[in-house]
């Protein structure tokens, strides 16, 4: 260790330790636009590029970036000498001045970290007016918009995509005024490798990379009154939303949720976990499926992975199409709410599907992608109209004066309003597949499974791998959070499935979908991943039914429509196919 003094207090750190820590140690938190470290995550950005942090060092001439400037014993630190101040107004005031200045209808407005510095800051007049150089076409995808001329070079979403993603879809090109960060041939992200995870828009300080905003054709589609408008919620959206009203993060606020969408003037208020337990019902066949196969024929499409994270599934079709064989053919729950809400329910209810509308609240931006697939749609009209994240079901919500923390709870409607707690932990790593061996284990072994917690499979390490003996038959599983490792597993099983892993499970966003693309923001604290995750188990611990196969309504959904699962019908609505 070594001893510092920072702002005239002694602190003893490490001496591999940054200005950066050891300010940290102390409470002293000197600002940052690049710098960004998120231990679940395993995610680092630190290019030194934005030089907001710089901190005088006593007897160097030069301010000292505090991200990059490693300790010294008995280094003489301060972080607000007049100097430090002055310079880290002036950083700012150059990339204000070369910034569109729109903050008033700015998406990002009051999220965005380069407003809330220049308030910190108290920046009120730009001197260095001039025009914003850097001039960039809004390029409007369709989960994903970007606006390169907001970007400020702090190179988190390249870091993001190509270290802990390993997608590559992003990379900084040229420089000064000019540089920003592209896409290869300046193609739209929807044309390029490019996955829709949003991991990119979750660490952007800026305006540069937002989810398509999707609020207006809702508001439309609630206003009609020829439409009967149904709405899905996530798994991992009940713990997280509060955030946005303020709440303490990981504060369940599942009911009032429903009441917010109910006010909002939704005519049915249904959960996604409802297709979870449907998810679990098919995916579950179907690995007992392939093991039977194994077993019988010592062959089969082995290990199945999981097909219910739409940025994960688009990530094999781009880099692994060779693989397409080994993802189960189950549609995600989205998917299969979809296709029930339109087709079962529409019947139901005695309405043609195009005038049912139905809206799905997700915390990710992939989902918009995987909800204009062919294979989601019938003729023109697709099973999932719009898709709003955490994010911007917020919006909504505010924009139509609900007081959400004052709000009463209400229940789900029925019939697809039914989910388990199996359902509810498809929304953190390794939930899926504890779901669906908790199911899979009662099928086969045709007693009571007593311990319904499959601790190896949980927590935030990358990859957990697990055996679980089922009937007699050693099960190898393992479950991967974050595309990087999900690339690391898939070039285990390309090169000969040496452990002989017999089911994967992936989730493109690093902690599952509680960490999805979008999510209320966590402005650099990752502690709130761990937050969200304690509650989706609470829940699930506090359900009355904790297994898929014991909902109630899929139990019904079954003997009055799909027969049994994997049946004919049950192929039309309820799976998909993969494109190459
Ligand atoms: Fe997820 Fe899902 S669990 S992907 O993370 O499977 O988005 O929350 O809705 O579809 O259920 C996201 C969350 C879902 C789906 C479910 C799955
Ligand atoms: Fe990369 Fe995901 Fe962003 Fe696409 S959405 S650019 S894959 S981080």
């Amino acid at each position: 260790n070594v001893n510092v003094t920072i702002d005239g207090r002694s602190v003893s750190v490490p001496k591999t330790s940054t200005i950066l820590e050891a300010a940290k140690q102390l409470g002293i938190n000197i600002p940052t636009l690049c710098y960004m470290h998120l231990e679940t995550t395993d995610f680092t950005c630190k290019p030194a590029t934005c030089r907001v942090c710089v901190v005088e060092v006593e007897g160097r001439r030069n301010l000292c970036p505090a991200c990059a400037t490693p300790v010294m014993d008995n280094m003489v630190i301060k972080t607000n000498s007049m100097r430090a101040l002055e310079a880290r107004k002036a950083i700012v005031e150059l990339m204000i001045s070369d910034h569109p200045q729109d903050c008033l209808t700015c998406n990002k407005s009051t999220d965005c970290r380069l407003q809330e510095l220049a308030n910190e800051l108290g920046i009120r007049r730009i001197h260095l007016s001039g025009t914003s150089k850097s001039v960039h076409p809004l390029m409007k995808g369709i989960a994903i918009e970007r606006d390169m001329s907001k970007c400020i070079m702090c190179r988190r979403c390249e870091e993001m995509c190509n270290k802990v993603q390993k997608v590559g879809a992003l990379s900084g090109v040229n420089r000064g005024f000019e540089a920003y960060v592209a896409t290869a041939f300046e193609e739209e992200l929807e044309n390029t490798v490019c996955v829709g995870c949003g991991q990119c828009v979750a660490v952007c300080p800026t305006g540069a990379l937002m989810e398509t905003d999707d609020t207006a054709k809702v508001i439309r589609a609630l206003k009609d009154p020829n439409k009967t408008v149904v709405f899905q919620t996530a798994p991992a959206t009940r713990v997280a939303i509060g955030e946005e009203f303020g709440l303490e993060p990981g504060t369940i606020v599942t009911n009032k949720m429903v009441t917010a969408l109910k006010r909002l003037g939704a005519d049915y208020v249904f959960d996604t976990n409802f297709s979870a337990d449907l998810t679990i019902m098919e995916e579950g066949t179907e690995l007992i499926g392939r093991l039977t196969d194994y077993i019988e024929n010592k062959k089969a499409d082995l290990p199945i992975l999981t097909s219910c994270c739409p940025g994960w599934i688009n990530f094999m079709e781009t880099q692994y199409p060779d693989q397409l064989h080994l993802p189960s053919t189950a549609k995600s729950p989205q998917g299969m709410f979809g296709a029930v809400a339109k087709n079962y329910f529409a019947e139901k209810l005695d309405i043609d599907r195009e005038n049912m509308v139905v809206v799905s609240i997700m915390p990710c931006t992939a989902k918009k992608l995987e909800a204009v697939r062919d294979s989601l749609r019938v003729k023109d009209n697709p099973d999932v109209d719009y898709v709003l994240t955490t994010r911007e079901a917020a919006r909504l919500i505010k924009m139509a004066n609900i007081d959400f923390n004052s709000l009463e709870d209400s229940n789900y409607d029925d019939p697809l309003g039914e989910g388990t707690g199996a359902a509810v932990i498809f929304g953190v790593t390794g939930g899926v597949l504890e779901a669906a061996l908790r199911t899979v284990y009662e099928t086969l072994e045709k007693k009571e499974l007593k311990k319904l917690e499959f601790v190896p499979l949980r927590g935030f390490q990358g990859v957990k791998k697990a055996t679980v003996t089922i009937a007699g038959i050693e099960v190898n599983a393992a479950v991967v959070h974050g595309l990087g490792n999900a690339r690391t597993i898939m070039e285990e099983i390309k090169n000969g499935n040496k452990e002989n892993l017999h089911v994967v499970e992936v989730m493109a966003c690093p902690g599952g979908c509680i960490g999805g693309g979008g999510q209320p923001y966590l402005h650099g604290d990752d502690t709130i991943l761990e937050k969200r995750t304690k509650a989706i188990y609470e829940i699930d611990h506090s359900e009355r039914i904790r297994k898929s196969h014991e909902n109630e309504a899929i139990q019904e959904l079954y003997k009055n429509y799909y027969q049994e699962p994997n049946s004919e019908l049950a192929h039309r609505d309820l799976h998909t196919h993969f494109k190459k």
